[in-house]
């Protein structure tokens, strides 16, 4: 297939050079099931890095170089990967930057990913053996660990461990799958809104570990505090989007729908029919436990909905198994609650949220994505999964 290797340049003649040469001299010879190019996706750089690049391709005809405005990394990117699909031809492309910060000699084990079948592969600093430069300052370390975990923590996104970083190689109809939406990113946040969307889609993605280097020469174009603003907005207000279409509110609605039904159950189960009043709750949590099972089955989960009639009994069952646990956790922390602070109904009502709150609705919500509607498919807890049925 025809690999085309992008290097966004502003500023980076110290760099370039080596970089080309490296990957020319070292690494293309050792690829071989692979037609491989570079494209320079220069920015008019003023200290004359395109003309280091006209004179190179004069000894490297897979060498090519495209110019633009300085609009920012991320619009380089979308420039250059579509010049690289539309005009070279290219089935793969890579993201690499320039300054010799991305090992090039890893691109033949990100090649092999995709020989295995991966759409979209991620090099990362954070996992498997891969390591941020020792030379980097505690400032800048600090600050990129915190920003990767805190992309990883708000997009609840654990499995991929590196999203600000542009070593990655992918497949052309990834690209121009999500092209349309990635031109509203300029800057660094390209990088993570285009993970944040190959993931969102489904994509086959994988990991490469590798150890970054600190640019020897040259400067810099990151801009901190403006790349962190940018950044959490986009987290943040993505995320918010994402809550709101998923169907966490229809549940928090059903769930709240199933609270009534139980409080006034109770009360016409006591009053009018004289039946002992935790006999009377029972009765009302399971009447509750079945109007909650068939409005999350066929409102809040209806994408995954369970219909086939042999699956259903089972399938409640386990919903009722799940909704025991809540019970169990009411009652424990409210146990704890009014042994602490005494037994009041102020202190009981507060626990009751609190545990609802804090323990009901993370755990049940859980359950029902991770075992009920199977709408969850985190890697570990495939063979569970399948165990169970
Ligand atoms: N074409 C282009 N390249 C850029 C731009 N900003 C950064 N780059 C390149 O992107 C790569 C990463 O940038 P760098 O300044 O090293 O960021 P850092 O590694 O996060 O400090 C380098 O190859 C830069 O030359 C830009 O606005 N346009
Ligand atoms: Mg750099």
């Amino acid at each position: 297939m025809k690999v085309v290797i992008i290097n966004p340049t502003y500023n980076e003649k110290g760099n370039i050079e080596r970089l080309i040469k490296i990957l020319e001299e070292e690494v293309f010879p050792k690829i071989k099931n692979h037609e491989m190019h570079i494209l320079v996706a220069d920015d008019n750089s003023p200290d004359g890095t395109a003309d280091i690049i006209r004179d190179l391709m004069k000894k490297y005809k897979n060498l090519h170089l495209i110019l633009g405005p300085k609009h920012g990394l991320g619009a380089a990117y979308v420039r250059a990967m579509t010049h690289a699909i539309e005009e070279l031809g290219a089935d793969i492309v890579f993201e690499m930057d320039a300054d010799l910060f991305h090992d090039p000699n890893k691109v033949p084990e990100f090649l092999q990913k995709i020989d295995e079948g991966y759409d979209f592969v991620v090099g990362t600093r954070y996992s498997g053996g891969g390591s941020i430069p020792q030379t980097w300052g505690l400032h800048r370390k600090i600050f990129s660990i915190v920003g990767n975990l805190m992309v990883r923590s708000i997009l609840m996104r654990f499995w991929i461990h590196d999203w600000t970083g542009g070593f990655r190689a992918l497949r052309k109809e990834v690209f121009l799958k999500e092209k349309a939406e990635l031109t509203a990113f300029r800057g660094y946040t390209f990088q993570v809104s285009f993970l944040h969307k190959v993931v969102r889609d489904g994509f086959k993605i994988t990991e490469v570990p590798f150890h970054a280097t600190d640019r020897t020469m040259g400067r810099s174009k990151i801009a901190p505090k403006e790349y962190i603003i940018d950044l959490l907005k986009y987290v943040i207000i993505s995320r918010f989007w994402e809550i709101l279409r998923s169907p966490f509110p229809k549940y928090a609605l059903t769930g709240f729908t199933g609270y009534i039904i139980n409080a006034v159950f109770l009360e016409l189960f006591t009053d009018v029919f004289n039946i002992h009043p935790g006999i009377a709750g029972a009765m009302g949590a399971e009447l509750s436990i079945i109007w909650n099972f068939i409005l999350n089955n066929f409102w809040a989960f209806s994408k995954y909905k369970i219909t086939e009639l042999s699956k259903l009994p089972f399938k409640f069952i386990q919903f009722n198994l799940v909704s025991a646990g809540s019970v169990v956790l009411i009652g424990s922390v409210i146990t704890v609650g009014v042994s602490i602070f005494g037994d009041t109904r102020f202190i009981r009502q507060i626990f009751l949220v609190i545990a609802i709150g804090f323990f009901v609705i993370p755990y049940s919500y859980s359950m029902y994505n991770f075992f009920i509607w199977k709408r969850w498919k985190p890697r570990f807890l495939h063979k569970i999964q399948s165990l169970l049925g």
